[in-house]
């Protein structure tokens, strides 16, 4: 870490990879397989980053290998259009009810960056309501810190973006719907969009409240504002159509990445026709990538894809899911630790604090420091969960009973450690 901290910030490519909040010892990845990784040093760990949310066919799948390297070897990238991208957005069009036109671009905050921009230029209205505790990467006017009252215009997040960026970006409490009428009462005719992590996955696994997502699908219709989606991490893992085809609810744009990358760099965005026709050259809003539809990434995500379109996969992942979080429970509860764990297709998380957990404040107010112990007790027993609490844990369909039960061994020693 001294080495790379020389040349990169911090030393890592993405602050979370720091342990910023967990300190301890950075672990350098030199290979992966299945549901495991190995650090530098020989150590094998049962991995729940799965690359936050890209792998979830296990690392190094042969399938995915093979469709990498036979790609790789007629060229890595053209600058033109290839059958594979056609492909990709025949593919999502298909799995996922509300796209009708697709866009491939390189990452998540390209996905979210571009489908504020359309919504904005769609409606030509400015303000965007987000949630609180809701990360949508780091667009920014997305990078907007909730100010001082409920419903208030953003106030910059970070250093480095101006406070013109975020004046459009109303931040309020997730599963708030009355905050949100409230914003749209006040403010009618001027919000372009609401953007919402359909099942919030930024400040640990945080599910919608019944009436929640329905709510703001009706204040959209009723004001005209364009709902977005941001399914970077739940697309094509909460099931084949998301987290929109679990609950029923058809957004205006969904903004996807991760899984159909395969782990190499993708994101997209996606919708309605009428929406998405907007986009140069078909439109008048432009968004451009050098390298956005890449043959390397769309070979990737194509064979993830239909890995994850065989029969049962999604069942059996969700079935590990369900196994981790209900075992981890029990033995919380068996040690008497305030705790609460959730699931859903291929996520799990948990909270160092009793339900409810509704928002952001309630994530907050969980036991961290416990969790930072916890994550290290784990980690020395060979299991990698994510380094923060306000993180979830992936699973991958090569996560099979004897990761699970591994997992839960290791978690009945740690849970006795810091109970
Ligand atoms: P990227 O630009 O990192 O590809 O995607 C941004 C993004 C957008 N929307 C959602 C819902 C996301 O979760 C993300 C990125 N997720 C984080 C994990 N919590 C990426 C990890 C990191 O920043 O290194």
């Amino acid at each position: 870490m001294k080495r790379s901290r020389v040349v990169i910030p911090g030393g890592v490519n993405s602050p979370v990879r720091a342990f910023g909040s967990v300190g301890g010892t950075v672990r350098f990845i030199k290979q992966a397989k299945g549901a495991r990784i190995e650090d530098e040093d020989g150590n094998r760990y049962i991995d729940y980053v799965a690359s936050w949310g890209p792998i979830i066919v296990g690392h190094a799948h042969p399938v995915v290998v093979e469709a990498v390297r036979s790609a790789t070897a007629r060229g890595t990238s053209f600058g033109a259009p290839t059958e594979a991208e056609v492909l990709l957005a025949e593919r999502v069009t298909e799995l996922v009810p509300s796209v009708e036109m697709l866009r491939l671009v390189n990452s998540g905050t390209e996905a979210v960056m571009s489908a504020l921009r359309l919504a904005r230029g769609a409606t030509g209205r400015d303000k965007v309501v987000k949630f609180e505790g809701c990360y949508h990467g780091h667009p920014d006017a997305m990078l907007a810190a909730a100010g001082s009252g409920v419903a208030s215009l953003g106030i910059p997040g970070t250093d480095g973006v101006p406070a013109a960026a975020v004046a459009d970006t109303l931040v309020v409490p997730y599963n708030d719907l009355d905050a949100v009428k409230a914003v749209f009462v006040e403010r009618t005719e001027e919000i372009a969009a609401i953007i919402v992590e359909p099942v919030a996955a930024n400040m640990g696994m945080v599910r919608p409240q019944p009436g929640f997502l329905t709510g703001l699908r009706e204040l959209c219709d009723t004001y005209g504002s364009v709902l977005i989606f941001d399914e970077v991490i739940t697309g094509f893992r909460l099931g084949l159509s998301g987290a929109q085809g679990r609950f029923g609810i058809l957004p205006d744009l969904s903004t996807f990445g991760k899984v159909i990358g395969g782990g190499l760099p993708v994101g997209a965005y996606g919708g309605k026709r009428a929406l998405m026709q907007k986009i140069a050259p078909e439109g008048p809003i432009f968004q451009a990538g050098t390298l956005s539809g890449n043959p390397l990434a769309t070979a990737a995500g194509l064979a993830v894809l239909d890995l994850l379109s065989r029969k049962g996969t999604f069942e059996s992942l969700e079935a590990r899911s369900q196994s981790l979080a209900q075992g981890l429970q029990k033995l919380a509860d068996e040690v008497e630790i305030p705790f609460t764990s959730d699931f859903m297709g291929g996520i799990a998380g948990f909270f160092f604090r009793r339900p409810p957990i509704r928002n952001y404040a309630d994530v907050c107010a969980a036991d961290h420091e416990r969790f930072k112990a916890f994550f290290h007790a784990m980690l020395e027993q060979g299991i990698y969960l994510a380094p923060s609490g306000f993180e979830v844990l992936f699973l991958t369909t090569a996560h099979g009973d004897e990761e699970i039960e591994l997992t839960l061994e290791a978690a009945r020693k740690a849970f006795k450690k810091v109970a």
